[in-house]
Parts: C-alpha cells; sequence; structure tokens
C-alpha cells in the first residue's frame, strides 16, 4: 500500500513539473503552429468528452450494483423511516439532475467542437432561460430545506412527553457507560469532578444526592421496544459522538456540558434478526469468516446481528472499537434484566474496601 501511494505521489509530481514546463514554454510568447488546435483535435476531444460519459455512467450503475448492499437496513427507530425518506427523495433528485446535466454538458462539448473558420456565437443574454434555471432549483431546494427542517425539528424535540425512559451515555476514552435511573426513572446528579478511583465511582455520581442511589450502571443498553427513550450524553475527557446507525440516530458528547436525543426503538434485536436485508449481511459476513478460518487465518466466531453504540468522532488511538452492544427486547425482558442489575448504592457507596473495585477502577480511568 505504501509502496502504491510513494509511486502515485511519484507520478503526480512528475505531471506537475511537465504541465510548470508547459506553462513556462506557453509565456515565451512564441506561439508555433503546432500548438493550435486543429479540427482533428477537437473532434478527438469530443470523442473523448463522449467516453468520460460513459465512464461516469457506468461506474454509477456498478456502485450500485456492487456496493448497494453495504447501505444500511431499514430503521430500527421510529423518526426512522421520515429521516430515511427524506434522504431518499434528497439522493433521487441530485441522481436524476446529475444524470441531465452532465449528458448535455458532454454532448454540447462535442456537438458544438472547434472548426476551422468557424467563428464562435455572440450570446449575451436571455432572461427567460435565465429565469427558469434560477427558479426551479430555487423551487425545488427551498422545499428540501423546508422538509428537511421540518424533519430536523421533529426529530430534535426531546421532551418528557409519552414517560420516556432516561438513559445517560457517557463516553471515556475509550468506552461507553449507561446509566439508568432506577426505580424512579431520575439520574442523580453527576460531575467529572466527583469522579472517585478509589471507590469505582468512575462516572462522578453524587454521593450525596439520594437521586443517585438507585442508579443502575452497565456497560450492555438494554431497551424495551415501543418506548420513548431519552438520551442524555456526557463524556468525561475529549469529544465523541454517540452513533446508533441502526436508529438513525446520532449525537455529539461534549466535556461539561449534557448533549440531548430521542428516539423510540420499534423491533426488537430477534426481530431486526429477521429482516431480509440483515440476515442477508450475517450470511456474507459469515461466509467471509468461515473462508478465512478455512485459509488458516485466525477463527472467527459466526456473527450475529446486533444493534450497537458506536463513537463516530476520533477520539484516540483506540476509538475504532469504542462502542456498546445495545439490546433491544420486550418489556418483560427489560424488566427481569433490570431486576438483576445492582444500584450505585449497593455496588459503589457499600463496597469501599473491596480489592476487586480498586483494580476495576485502576483498569477503567488509568488509560
Ligand atoms: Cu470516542
Amino acid at each position: 500500500m505504501t509502496t502504491l501511494l510513494t509511486l502515485a505521489v511519484l507520478v503526480l509530481v512528475a505531471i506537475a513539473i511537465w504541465q510548470l514546463t508547459k506553462i513556462f514554454e506557453l509565456s515565451q510568447l512564441k506561439t508555433s503552429k503546432y500548438e493550435i488546435a486543429t479540427d482533428a483535435d477537437n473532434k478527438n476531444n469530443g470523442y473523448m468528452l463522449f467516453g468520460f460519459l460513459v465512464f461516469i455512467y457506468g461506474i454509477t450503475i456498478f456502485s450500485f450494483w456492487k456496493y448497494g448492499k453495504f447501505l444500511l437496513p431499514e430503521a430500527g427507530s421510529a423518526h426512522g423511516e421520515e429521516y430515511d425518506n427524506l434522504m431518499l427523495v434528497s439522493f433521487i433528485i441530485i441522481f436524476i439532475v446529475q444524470t441531465i446535466t452532465q449528458a448535455l454538458l458532454h454532448y454540447f462539448g462535442y456537438k458544438y467542437a472547434g472548426k476551422e473558420g468557424q467563428k464562435a456565437l455572440f450570446y449575451a443574454d436571455n432572461d427567460r432561460l435565465e429565469f427558469i434555471w434560477t427558479i426551479i432549483p430555487v423551487i425545488v431546494l427551498a422545499g428540501l430545506i423546508l422538509w428537511g427542517l421540518y424533519t430536523w425539528t421533529t426529530i430534535m424535540d426531546v421532551n418528557d412527553e409519552d414517560d420516556p425512559l432516561i438513559v445517560e451515555l457517557y463516553a471515556q476514552q475509550f468506552k461507553w457507560s449507561a446509566r439508568y435511573g432506577g426505580d424512579d426513572n431520575v439520574l442523580g446528579g453527576a460531575n467529572v469532578r466527583m469522579i472517585d478511583i478509589d471507590k469505582a465511582n468512575i462516572l462522578g455520581l453524587d454521593e450525596a444526592d439520594t437521586y443517585a442511589h438507585d442508579d443502575v450502571i452497565v456497560n450492555e443498553l438494554h431497551l424495551p421496544v415501543g418506548r420513548k427513550v431519552n438520551f442524555k450524553m456526557r463524556s468525561q475527557d475529549v469529544l465523541h459522538s454517540a452513533y446508533m446507525p441502526h436508529f438513525r440516530a446520532q449525537m455529539n458528547c461534549v466535556p461539561g456540558m449534557i448533549t440531548e436525543f430521542s428516539f423510540t426503538p420499534i423491533y426488537t434485536t430477534e426481530e431486526m434478526r429477521t429482516n431480509p436485508d440483515v440476515m442477508d449481511k450475517v450470511k456474507r459476513t459469515n461466509k467471509i469468516r468461515a473462508e478465512k478460518s478455512a485459509s488458516g487465518e485466525e477463527a472467527l466466531d459466526p456473527w450475529q446481528f446486533d444493534y450497537i453504540l458506536l463513537c463516530n468522532k476520533i477520539c484516540g488511538k483506540s476509538h475504532y472499537n469504542m462502542q456498546m452492544k445495545i439490546i433491544v427486547e420486550t418489556e418483560e425482558e427489560y424488566n427481569e434484566w433490570m431486576k438483576s442489575q445492582s444500584t450505585f448504592a449497593e455496588t459503589v457507596m457499600k463496597d469501599e474496601s473491596s480489592p476487586e473495585v480498586h483494580s476495576l477502577s485502576a483498569v477503567t480511568v488509568g488509560e
């Protein structure tokens, strides 16, 4: 790869030098007959324009065929469909306009190529034409922008209606933690200044705040299907970004402030695993894994689909691996799981001298 890049750089430098000498030659004011384009040159350039048109159409069709399957499957959140529709309509409009304008551009380049003795027509302006090519983009773009703004305000309207589940996503180099409000669904106060490594209070919860006592801190995010979730994001160190692609959700995590996002999961993990696109992706991935294992590379377990929370801001050397599994399940399953979790008071506030906790805190915060 490095060799390839070095070669590419050398070739580009050579081209740059060649172009520079050419500019220098042309600036010498001794234009020879050789420098003037002939009819044949113009014709050849016209054909090359056509060739380029075929190339860009070809590569577009090839990309759809080859890479279309890498797109995300159907959205797993209530607002996802609207978001996807906006994206799809924008892409269709761009696709149609670009197909037509590229064809016209290259065809005219060919049709009106220079000919010996022919003079270009001086055509100052045409008010009607200019009006048409101004008003159409204005209407289309205004429509898209208004629709986009409407979608944005609907998605970003984080409110407490419909009894949302409150979940904190806590980012640090290089892991995620999630915190639930406990029985009262209220998160206790927290601040990075209250982080106490000796007690493994790694999220900096306020021990004096009774709301914090029943908070539940976990490393795997469980969400009940069909219930709105209000996320509150915090970061301990640098900018991170909580990215949940299958829910069409992303929000930056900024040190010193709490950012918010809200969505309602509509399919459980089990339901999403039966989605045809997801099944196809699982099949393809496991085929690659089986081939690699067969060829003697490190054997990987067969993969199965899970929702995932990723970090989408390059936050340091292990950024690529900063992720957390999300499990969407039925309300009963969620309640069952929640019952098996320990609260902040049970784990941190009572366990002050546990050696296990000490070593855990040293590993997590010592990074
Ligand atoms: Cu990060």
